[in-house]
């Protein structure tokens, strides 16, 4: 049955979390994709509400804020501001970008929370959680720390255990201790309300699993059809945090107590559209309540369950709102084959992107949205930005208006010329024309972003093709008439692009709606070729693309290599003590102050040195295994630390008598143990 017109659209994108950048999986998985399908309703006329924002509660700020030692509002305020600039750089059309750290926002969310604690919606259920008596607070799960019962890795969180990946509660944990005193944690009793979700589980299936078993895309439908079927149980809707949306509820256990992130994150998209429509002088209830309007969620998949699960819960317990008519999630997008990580800075962060590469912001969009993670996840390598924009948006796009544009200006001063006789080539080609608003228009109403992209390309190559093929460079001498024609309907193809491609990549859009000296056109105003009529004036002709040379992947890729090698020094774990030992184990060792005397490879191995020390008790061979840190000539003379009472040992041949001690830190970097002053040779080391 043909869905009637929505009257509006609501048209939302996941709030990041302001603890850090913005990069190009976020831009790829969610925020590209909802600005493409954003500016195509504005195109088609259509009524639409663009929401976004920043999401500021939460551990990871909270977590973040402790490691720098600034509160978290001043986090906050950092990646708000710079997630907010470097989206609006990218032409990002939210029409608006608000925070959740504002009041109309923290009122909104105790508003929903105290509508359904009224209306009984919750389970309130007091346990047993672990609490720092030294700072007297209670220890939310990424404030513990502990060994993972799965993998012994001791230094698994209270939610999960990053080594082997087991998701966790904090009473998993072997031997906890707070992340914030050290101290072990006691157990104390605290009350939290539960949203049963268990308790939807019918109305879930009917509304999801039958009702959108064939419109929503097949990754997001599986994995919330996974969740239902694994079991749904009360999610915790409150914690024991003091950054947050409070618990509105008078005395009933709830001081210091917050809402859950993800209950009031999703609260933000309407407490977002209230602060736009106040701004505006409308009503914002229609967007959130009125049946003929239309809600999209734009998210990760990380973000499914949270979106088609907790959130419309929460909405129909609640009671006055509508639910999502689609949540298009995508998958992950990759970088050079690894996974995109922000703590291993493996990532194209936006803002550096913007700054290092200005001009470049529609080849993001463009490359970002032809190699989108629509159905699995997808890989972005510096090499295919490059030769995306050389041999699509430069050789093809950016070619085919430059020649329309330059020949114009030579042979009719740049003003359109009156078309002849069609013929039948022209015919076809206007006839194709025709079918492109509407190709282009099924791919995107249907969040097929990738396919929507190569339609709008598959237009460039039209014109291309025909200008080419046509050749009136050659014919102007000898049919200037047959140029007038062909010259006019590439210019209506251009005149085209400018509208058609505007959701896509709007910054080349809007350059060439300037260079043809016209406005944007409504969406189903395009696929004529009657757009320009004769004599209409055109501005100069400029160069749409340039092409991007080696030097800029070469460097790109370096910058991520520096990176990750960066990373992997700072980020080394230091290895766990030891079991204890006794004083009497200590005390047989026999560890002296030593010199190196004579220092030589030892033949055909690559690790070992033949060293003679002298102990200041003798002059002994030791064989040490330094030769990929140290050149033998570069050691003699050096003090050491050595290990003289060490049993004899033959290595390669060589006895070697006793053992250099070495210290070596987190990223394999050696040392040799020295004192700090000249002590003789035989000092003891005690
Ligand atoms: N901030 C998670 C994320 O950034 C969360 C999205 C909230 S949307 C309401 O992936
Ligand atoms: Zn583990």
């Amino acid at each position: 049955m043909e869905k009637k017109q929505p009257k509006r659209y609501t048209v939302t994108a996941a709030l990041p979390y302001a603890n850090g950048p913005i990069h190009i999986g976020h831009l790829a998985g969610v925020y590209v994709p909802a600005d493409i399908y954003s500016r195509y309703l504005r195109a088609k006329g259509r009524d639409v509400a663009f929401i976004c924002g920043s999401d500021e509660h939460g551990v990871p700020i909270t977590l973040k804020a402790k490691k720098e030692g600034v509160s978290p509002q001043e986090i906050v305020d950092r990646y708000h501001k710079l997630n907010y600039e470097s989206f609006e750089k990218l032409g990002i059309s939210f029409d608006v970008y608000s925070r959740t750290s504002k009041p109309i926002h923290h009122e909104t969310a105790a508003d929903f929370f105290k509508k359904l604690y009224d209306k009984d919606k919750f389970i309130e259920k007091e346990e047993e959680n672990y609490f720092d008596e030294e700072n007297q607070q209670f220890l939310a799960d990424r404030y513990i720390m502990g060994t993972c019962p799965q993998c012994s890795y001791d230094k698994a969180y209270g939610d999960q255990c990053e080594s082997c990946g087991t998701a966790l509660s904090p009473r998993e944990l072997i031997n906890p201790v707070s992340m914030i005193s050290g101290n072990k944690p006691v157990l104390r009793k605290t009350k939290h309300w539960y949203l049963p979700l268990e308790q939807y589980e019918g109305w879930l299936r009917k509304w999801i699993l039958e009702g959108h078993k064939h419109d929503w895309k097949s990754n997001v439908y599986g994995q919330v059809k996974s969740w239902i079927d694994t079991g749904l149980k009360p999610r915790a809707v409150t914690r024991d945090l003091d950054w947050g949306v409070k618990v509105p509820v008078e005395g009933a256990g709830a001081e210091g107590k917050v809402l859950y992130v993800w209950f009031d994150a999703p609260i933000g998209y309407i407490s977002a559209t209230k602060e736009w429509a106040e701004e505006k002088g409308i009503d914002w209830e229609p967007y959130w309540k009125s049946e003929d309007s239309k809600l999209v969620h734009f998210i990760g998949k990380d973000n499914i369950v949270f979106h088609c699960i907790i959130f419309p819960v929460m909405m129909k317990a609640e009671g006055s709102y509508i639910l999502p008519d689609n949540v298009p999630a995508n998958e992950f997008l990759n970088l050079e084959n690894d996974k995109i990580s922000t703590s291993r800075n493996w990532a194209v962060w936006l803002h550096e992107f913007l700054e290092e590469l200005p001009g470049k912001e529609d080849t993001l969009r463009y490359v970002l949205t032809a190699n989108a993670p629509e159905a699995k996840d997808n890989d972005f390598t510096w090499k295919d930005f490059q030769a995306r924009n050389n041999n699509e948006l430069l050789a093809i796009f950016g070619n085919f208006v430059n020649r329309s544009m330059v020949l114009t200006k030579k042979y009719y001063d740049g003003t359109m010329p009156q078309a002849g006789e069609w013929t039948e080539e022209d015919k076809q080609v206007s006839e194709e024309v025709k079918t492109f608003p509407e190709r282009i228009a099924d791919k995107i109403e249907n969040y097929k972003l990738r396919e929507a992209l190569n339609e709008m390309m598959m237009l460039a190559r039209l014109g291309n093709k025909y200008l080419t093929d046509n050749e009136p460079w050659k014919l102007q001498k000898t049919n200037p008439e047959r140029v007038k024609t062909i010259m006019n309907l590439s210019l209506q193809i251009c005149a085209n692009l400018s509208t058609l491609a505007e959701p896509f990549i709007p910054y080349t859009a809007e350059r060439l709606r300037r260079m043809l000296n016209i406005e944007m056109l409504e969406w189903d105003d395009a696929g004529r070729i009657d757009i320009i009529s004769e004599g209409h004036q055109f501005n100069k002709p400029e160069h749409l693309f340039e092409k991007i040379e080696d030097e800029v992947v070469t460097g790109q890729k370096n910058k991520l290599i520096e990176a990750r090698k960066a990373n992997e020094k700072t980020n080394a774990k230091v290895k766990p003590a030891k079991e204890n030992i006794d004083f009497e184990t200590f005390s047989g060792m026999d560890v002296r102050i030593g010199e190196v005397l004579e220092a030589e490879k030892v033949p055909k191995t690559k690790k070992l040195l033949k060293l003679k020390i002298d102990t200041g008790i003798d002059q002994r061979t030791v064989v040490s295994g330094i030769a990929e840190y140290y050149k033998p000539e570069e050691i003699v003379g050096k003090k050491v630390s050595i290990l003289v009472n060490l049993e004899p040992k033959k290595i390669k041949g060589i006895e070697s008598k006793g053992m250099i001690l070495m210290a070596e830190d987190a990223n394999g970097q050696l040392s040799f143990i020295q004192p700090d002053k000249n002590l003789d040779n035989g000092s003891e080391v005690r």
